[in-house]
């Protein structure tokens, strides 16, 4: 017994230091949907789903689910096999569809289809921080029920399996760890806030979120959402208010990058004609190819059908970033939450004596947030704040903009908007070239 522990110290030892120091190692927090068909994540509580009187709606949005996640967590599993990155571990979260159906995929993709059951696979976030387009809960006394701080709801409630093991994980581990969030940002803003003393161990997290000051985003023409930050806003303005946030490094990959490959002319696609694998293939790799790629069909027949042209990567470019930082152009920015008054939800919102609207809902005058009103559609104009990184770094301004303590908003916070590192472009026509031919070569 004593021998066989000897052994086993040994070899685990050497297996830890069979990677290069230099190797990131990485950990997702992510909602992987590849092949599941559902209405997106925790809808319940989640801003579509209720009427402007608060009366629960069944969600009609049935749709065959974004496919990016999966796309970047086969790449990263196919460049730790090369000796490129070091996959830590995988912590799913709601988002793209429930939590329950994305462990299902996770679970298979990892532990099946990559064959890695050596990487746990612990599930996140059931849900969001708090209710976003509700009133915030009160007392009987009719106090509101807070949110923030360390007896607030949020920390008292969020810390679920995975983010336990994201504390161990990095706790445990002999070199810092680089979050990935590719999902609702719950997650992670509950292990930051919750413990802050984690930061000495992450060496940095990349999220795939944001847009630059004035921007709209959209592909093809048609307005989007930045949907992991639209997911749950006040997990996000949590994250970005932490004191912990103050001290990692943090790289945002804003839309105005992300965006780039999806719109038609320059677009990366992946279908049997872009993706081939490797070179010879095996059974392993066929089987991965082949379920990626027909797994996928149903979402891009879908994006397809929107935008006219099939879904370019997204999720793919926080592991570009981590691998191949120099692919990028990339500078810092003070990133800050825009609150988006005044929806039709809020006490402010303009009525007549008979609590009539009198106006358009969610086109108020002066609205500061980009993509809002009646001919963007309701969903868009539903969007209760947004993520947005400033270039000029003279005057950081607060963190949480628009006025706060109205149904559907933020805690004030009372923090100053937050350095970050944004990425906004490719570093040369050469580099996004060489990030298309990465993608190709190692997504299967
Ligand atoms: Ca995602």
């Amino acid at each position: 017994m004593g021998m066989l522990f000897l052994m086993s110290l040994i070899s685990s030892v050497a297996l830890a230091s069979s990677y290069p120091t230099d190797v990131p190692r990485i950990m997702f927090s992510t909602d992987v949907a590849n092949g599941i068909i559902s209405t997106h994540g925790a809808q319940g509580s989640s801003p579509v789903s209720f009427s402007t009187t608060a009366t629960y709606q069944r969600d009609t949005a049935v749709a065959p689910q974004d496919v990016d996640d999966g796309f970047t967590l086969a790449m990263a599993l196919n460049l730790d096999a090369v000796g490129l990155v070091e996959v830590d571990s995988i912590i799913p979260t709601y988002g793209n569809a429930p939590l329950p159906e994305e462990m299902a995929v996770a679970l298979f993709l990892t532990h099946v289809m990559k064959q890695r059951s050596d990487i746990p696979v612990v599930p996140g976030a059931m849900a969001q921080a708090s209710q976003t387009l509700h009133a915030t809960s009160q007392w009987f006394s009719g106090a509101n029920i807070q949110i923030e701080g360390s007896g607030g709801s949020f920390a008292i409630s969020c810390r679920n399996s995975g983010v336990e093991m994201m504390y161990r994980r990095l706790v445990t581990s002999n070199k810092p760890i680089t979050i990935l969030a590719i999902g609702p940002l719950t997650d992670v803003a509950c292990l930051l806030t919750t413990s802050p003393e984690i930061k000495a161990k992450i060496s940095e997290i990349i999220i795939l979120d944001s847009r630059l000051e004035g921007e709209s985003v959209s592909v093809n023409g048609k307005i989007v959402n930045d949907f992991n930050f639209r997911m749950d806003p006040i997990a996000g303005a949590l994250l970005f208010a932490s004191e912990a946030a103050r001290e990692i490094p943090i790289r945002l990959i804003s839309f105005s990058l992300s965006g780039q490959t999806s719109q038609a002319g320059d677009l990366i696609e992946f279908n049997s004609t872009t993706l081939k694998g490797p070179t010879p293939a095996t059974p392993e790799s066929q089987f991965s190819l082949n379920l990626l790629l027909e797994s996928s069909v149903p979402r891009m027949q879908y994006w397809e059908g929107i935008f006219g042209t099939p879904q370019g990567p997204f999720d793919q470019y926080t592991l570009a970033a981590v691998v191949w930082p120099e692919l990028f152009k990339c500078q810092a920015g003070i990133a800050y939450i825009q609150q988006c008054p005044y929806p039709a939800w809020s006490p402010l919102f303009p009525v007549d004596a008979d609590g009539n609207p009198t106006q358009e809902p969610y086109n108020a005058p002066e609205n500061p947030c980009m993509d809002h009103g009646t001919e963007n559609g309701k969903s868009l104009s539903e969007i209760s704040a947004e993520l947005v990184v400033s270039l000029n770094l003279n005057n950081p301004g607060s963190l949480i903009r628009g006025i706060t303590g109205i149904d559907g908003n933020i805690p004030k916070l009372n923090q100053s908007a937050l350095p970050v590192t944004v990425c906004t472009d490719f570093a040369s026509p050469s580099a996004r070239q060489l990030f298309q031919e990465l993608l190709y070569e190692y997504t299967w």
